[in-house]
């Protein structure tokens, strides 16, 4: 299983990995419909990575009854992705229109060169779509966490990948926050640096946070206020999510 969730990821080489922080960061969280393995919703999920924002993740599966009928509702058709932004009341779809305007907003600068291939970038997300088809795509309702689930993560990550893929399942929205790389070092597998003894001093205000908070860094890692419990290892976090919202 984790296997073709590298692939993905090889696929897309560098792509949703490498944080480049907004300078101007929303007040609010930006909110996304979502299907995890879908190749235009994956785009969006990179910019965030890319540009260091949080967001709220609503998942629609297939058949999904808790985001589905509300996005129908909100913006007229079940079209994934689609962007709210709170902050400038700014409503969206279109994968590329959304990557454009997350840029144009809370960006450093032009847009990468990248990102003005658009069709390109679409192309390669469809391939990086095929080793994990039909994951996380249909629903299997889960129990709905009174609080909203913290998810450290960075959208290239094969681990978190795995955990993105069962809260969209269950429909479980969470808050995503991006933990991207900005140093050498964060490309070294936390069981080399624990060896070695280093510790990356990242930029980014997540990382930052959640090295205080345990001591160490490892994606995914899982906030869950309900059972105030914190969860690095993404095989332990599938278990979590089974056992306290799983059908
Ligand atoms: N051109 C759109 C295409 C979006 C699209 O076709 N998304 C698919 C999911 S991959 C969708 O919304 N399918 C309808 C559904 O899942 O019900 C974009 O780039 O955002």
């Amino acid at each position: 299983m984790l296997a073709t969730s590298f692939v993905s990821t090889l696929i897309r080489a560098t792509n949703g990995i490498q944080s480049r922080p907004a300078p101007a960061k929303p007040e609010q969280l930006l909110q996304l419909y979502d299907i995890e393995n879908c190749p235009y919703c994956r785009l969006v999920r990179e910019a965030l990575t890319e540009l260091d924002l949080d967001v709220l993740i609503l998942p629609c599966p297939k058949n999904g009854e808790r985001f589905r009928p509300e996005l129908v509702e909100r913006g007229g058709r079940a079209q994934f992705p689609y962007l709210v932004d709170p902050n400038t009341g700014v409503e969206m779809y279109e994968s590329l229109d959304i990557v454009n305007y997350l840029f144009e907003t809370y960006g450093a600068g032009k847009r990468p060169l990248k990102w003005k291939l658009g069709g390109l970038q679409t192309f390669g997300s469809m391939l990086a779509s095929a080793p994990r088809i039909s994951k996380g795509m249909q629903a299997r309702t889960g129990a709905l966490p009174a609080e909203l689930l913290e998810l450290y993560s960075f959208e290239s990550s094969p681990y978190a990948r795995l955990v993105r893929e069962e809260l969209c399942a269950l429909e479980i929205p969470y808050i995503v926050r991006n933990c991207g790389r900005t140093m050498a070092s964060e490309w070294l597998l936390p069981p080399v640096r624990n060896a070695f003894s280093i510790t990356p001093d990242s930029e980014l205000e997540n990382r930052r946070n959640l090295q205080a908070r345990e001591g160490r860094l490892s994606i995914p890692y899982l906030m869950d206020p309900n059972t105030d419990s914190g969860l690095f290892e993404s095989a332990d976090i599938l278990n979590h999510l089974q056992v306290h919202y799983g059908q």
